[in-house]
């Protein structure tokens, strides 16, 4: 497993950069939540989801991406493992461009809802969830939710429909990067004890640091009978980036050519 994880942490370098890249060049797009969340998208696709023969397969399991501001980090993956044509970063948020600032279902690989309305994700996911129980399909679903997307009030309704069905097909990971548009999620609306919420719902629940590959397999390994599991990640807005870390301003601002410099330099140097 060492020789997989040391490869991981190179590719996280390398999308880490892309989304910098992609975002710069667009002059828009959402570095902060990208860069929070790229250890838990490369576990998802490079081990925990079955992705069956491809995105076309209609057996695979399931992806949405409900925090889909921050899908620079699945195109930076897509990029890298030549899902899509390297070329294709220059062309993130132009226009008749397939790489929109959220993922549009059905023009990427591996994209299985058009999110961008915070909290409708979640609850798509979960009635997919149960599509497939209702259909005894073995598929399971997956959905990246942000902190401060769980302020949703759509996302606790999707989660105790969750626990009536027994959705235990489905599971939520919450970037908890502690931070949303315009401040920290605690000042902003206090969410309280997730895990205690969660688990009050009747979730497994595992509360983990986001950016440890080690810990993302080990959270992902679990799995007990008749429940959904929600996986809490602890994580960094704007990781890798000094001036961006834990900063709301660079929420949904791109860095201009001179931050790009500082940026790409101080991720390949670290
Ligand atoms: C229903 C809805 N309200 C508001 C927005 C505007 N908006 C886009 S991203 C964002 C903050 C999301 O914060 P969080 O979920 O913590 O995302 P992350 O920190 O991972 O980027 C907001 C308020 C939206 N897209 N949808
Ligand atoms: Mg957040």
């Amino acid at each position: 497993m060492d020789i997989i994880i040391s490869e991981w942490k190179k590719l996280a370098k390398k999308i880490r950069i892309d989304i910098l890249k992609m975002t710069s060049e667009a002059n828009s797009g959402h570095p902060g939540g990208s860069l929070s969340c790229v250890e838990i998208i490369i576990t998802l696709f490079e081990h925990e989801m079955n992705l069956g023969k491809g995105s076309d397969d209609p057996d695979r399991d399931r992806f949405v991406f409900s925090k889909g501001h921050a899908v620079p980090a699945q195109y930076g993956y897509m990029l890298e493992k030549g899902i899509l044509d390297p070329e294709e970063i220059h062309t993130f948020r132009k226009q008749g461009s397939r790489l929109q600032g959220h993922p549009v279902k059905g023009r990427t690989p591996f994209t299985d809802f058009n999110p961008g309305s915070l909290g409708q994700g979640v609850s798509a996911a979960t009635g997919m969830a149960l599509g497939y129980k209702m259909k005894q399909s073995p598929q399971k679903v997956y959905v990246l939710i942000g902190d401060g997307e769980s302020d949703e009030g759509i996302v606790w309704e999707a989660a105790s429909a969750a626990c009536h069905y027994k959705l235990d097909n489905l599971t939520y990971i919450v970037d908890m990067n502690a931070v949303q548009l315009d401040g920290a999620t605690k000042d902003i609306m206090n969410l309280g004890d997730l895990h205690k919420r969660y688990e009050a719902i009747g979730f497994l629940v595992d509360e983990i640091n986001g950016h440890s590959f080690e810990e993302l397999l080990e959270a992902f390994s679990h799995h007990e009978e008749g429940k959904p599991h929600v996986i809490l990640a602890h994580t960094i807005k704007g990781k890798g980036v000094s001036y961006m870390e834990g900063n709301y301003a660079w929420h949904g601002k791109a860095p201009n050519a001179e931050q790009l410099e500082i940026a790409i330099k101080e991720l390949e140097e670290a």
